[in-house]
């Protein structure tokens, strides 16, 4: 059945693979799955077309056949349970591996978003420059956390799995903060993420898009 999932027409970081998008094709990637791509500009994700598949006006979204998807979580969760290289086959690491995936959208990734939410809506507050010590000391606190559980390990649980792929997504974010550098071993680690064939297919197909060479 072939698969059509949505992107931004211009990603605001003009080809940096910070759009959600990036995920789920880095997810088709490693199961090697071809996928076509709907672009939809910001005025036509709030149209009742792409609302009908995505009842929050984002995108990614994930079409396979009659079924419809929206969440990254779910959409690579999906990816990973029904093709192969994404999850282990053993049932206890397979719910390791997804423990990990939430883990990522569930407590890595609100704390980072806080974080973009203080900088770019929130900049020119009056309490601004108390708040971001904050935000910054509450990333920091869970990245600590990452960074002893990973220990020497390239991977979280074993082998890469979907766990990692959603949790190095998740940590890019952070890259241009400064704050993941602070943790060479997670630094270290998205780096491993971003050294995947699949990782480079998929940041190469977005940049496509987002930043196309001249001419
Ligand atoms: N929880 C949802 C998921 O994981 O699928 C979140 C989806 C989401 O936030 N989508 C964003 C979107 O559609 C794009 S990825 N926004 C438009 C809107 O809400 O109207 C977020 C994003 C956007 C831009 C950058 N960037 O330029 O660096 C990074 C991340």
């Amino acid at each position: 059945m072939p698969i059509t999932i949505t992107a931004f027409e211009r990603s605001p970081d003009g080809g940096k693979g910070l759009a959600r998008d990036t995920r789920v094709r880095w997810a088709l990637e490693e199961v090697r799955q071809p996928y076509d791509v709907r672009l939809v500009s910001f005025a036509a994700m709030k149209e009742p077309a792409h609302l009908a598949v995505h009842p929050f006006g984002q995108i990614p979204t994930y079409e396979e056949g009659d079924l419809a998807l929206f969440e990254t979580g779910a959409i690579v969760l999906h990816i990973g349970t029904r093709f192969t290289g994404l999850l282990p086959e053993d049932a206890d690491a397979r719910a390791r591996a997804i423990s990990w995936m939430f883990a990522a959208v569930n407590t890595i990734e609100p704390p980072i978003l806080e974080l973009a939410t203080a900088k770019l809506m929130e900049g020119d507050k009056p309490w601004a420059a108390q708040r971001l010590p904050l935000v910054q000391d509450r990333i920091r606190a869970r990245l600590q956390q990452l960074s002893d559980r990973l220990a020497d390990s390239d991977w979280l649980d074993g082998e890469f799995s979907a766990g990692d792929l959603m949790m190095a997504s998740v940590l890019l974010r952070l890259r241009m903060s400064g704050l993941l550098d602070e943790y060479p071993s997670l630094a270290a680690y998205v780096a491993r993420g971003e050294a995947r064939p699949a990782y480079k297919r998929a940041f190469e197909a977005q940049l496509a898009i987002n930043n196309p060479p001249p001419g």
